[in-house]
């Protein structure tokens, strides 16, 4: 078997070692213009070349869990393309949205001012009932946010294009309870796949339907979230504040906005990292149920586009 690694912008040695080990069988090797047709690939945003060539391909294995980026492109039709399951994902994202609700709901970012202007203050405790968490996204990722932030007893409520049951969470589906969903949101958490339906999701018609002095988290992708749209809902007060992992340019260009606007916390596109030795044990195990001819999860549906 023969399995060909295309993943821009990702050292190629250790990933080639973790999978020649897991797959002693096969040959493993870094794809260049030319080279013989592999059965199965590994790839972090591949050029087109890429598939122009490798046209017999059984599996596409993305190294992240979004494929937007891999559907822009022609792909082989016989190809199943696969997207990460988790492979320590989740446990990230919950740490990170947790964390960035937290700070924002206990008004830490006050505090470290105070304390740096050496104040010794309190804030009156605020209602936790005040503040429910809306989770756009109730997948692999959202999912696990969601029933995090239930553990800490903020009424939470989510969003997803199906009807879904979680516990701890108030579930709304579909386009008809979207307006629903966001008069009941105010912190809004953004995990979404970027698709046709989801680009723009947040915009000034669907934030200023967030309850008033929302927070908005977007850890999905830069696309979802109109930028012009979040800072005049900033200026205007209906929005406190936002915090922010993914742009629709990485790296953010210096000359955005987002850099200056003390409402906005930004961090570089590091919410839920792609955990190598986690990454290649799902996608070796994948490898071989295909082979078998046997079912997997997280195959991705390229109509749906997600
Ligand atoms: P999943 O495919 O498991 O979940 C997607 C969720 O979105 C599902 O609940 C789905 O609904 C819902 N959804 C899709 N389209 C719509 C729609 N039109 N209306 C309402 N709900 C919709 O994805 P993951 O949880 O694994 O990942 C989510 C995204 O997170 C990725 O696509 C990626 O962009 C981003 N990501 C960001 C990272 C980072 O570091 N910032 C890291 C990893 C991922 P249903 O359940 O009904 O299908
Ligand atoms: C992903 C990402 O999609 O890293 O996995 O954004």
């Amino acid at each position: 078997m023969k399995i060909t690694f295309c993943c821009t912008g990702t050292k190629p040695e250790p990933w080639l070692a973790g999978l020649r080990s897991a797959l002693p069988g096969a040959e493993v090797t870094v794809w260049e213009a030319g080279a013989p047709a592999a059965d199965h690939a590994v790839v972090w945003a591949p050029p087109q070349q890429f598939f122009d060539e490798q046209v017999k391909l059984k599996g596409v294995f993305n190294i992240g869990a979004g494929v937007d980026a891999l559907l822009k492109l022609r792909l082989p039709p016989q190809a199943t393309v696969v997207r990460l399951d988790d492979a320590g994902m989740s446990v990230q994202m919950a740490e990170y949205v947790c964390h960035a609700v937290i700070r924002h709901f206990r008004e830490f970012d006050g505090y470290a001012a105070d304390i740096q202007a050496r104040t010794w203050s309190y804030r009156k405790p605020r209602e936790r009932a005040e503040f429910p968490v809306g989770v756009m996204g109730l997948g692999v990722l959202g999912a696990r946010v969601a029933q995090s932030l239930a553990q800490f007893d903020f009424p939470v409520v989510g969003w997803s294009r199906s009807a879904k049951e979680l516990m701890g969470v108030r579930c709304f589906a579909g386009a008809a309870q979207f307006d629903d969903f966001l008069a009941a949101t105010r912190i809004l958490v953004n995990l979404l796949p970027l698709t046709p339906e989801t680009r723009d999701i947040m915009r000034l018609e669907t934030l200023s339907r967030l309850q008033s002095g929302a927070y908005v988290i977007n850890v999905a992708r830069g696309a979802h979230l109109v930028d012009d749209d979040l800072l005049a809902l900033l200026a205007s007060g209906h929005l406190a504040g936002a915090m922010l992992d993914v742009f629709r340019t990485e790296p953010l260009p210096l000359e955005h906005p987002f850099w200056r606007e003390p409402k906005i916390t930004i961090t570089p596109h590091t919410s839920a990292r792609t955990l190598r030795d986690e990454s290649i044990a799902q996608i070796v195990g994948k490898v071989r149920a295909l082979e078998a001819g046997h079912a997997i999860v997280g195959v991705v549906d390229p109509v749906r586009g997600y």
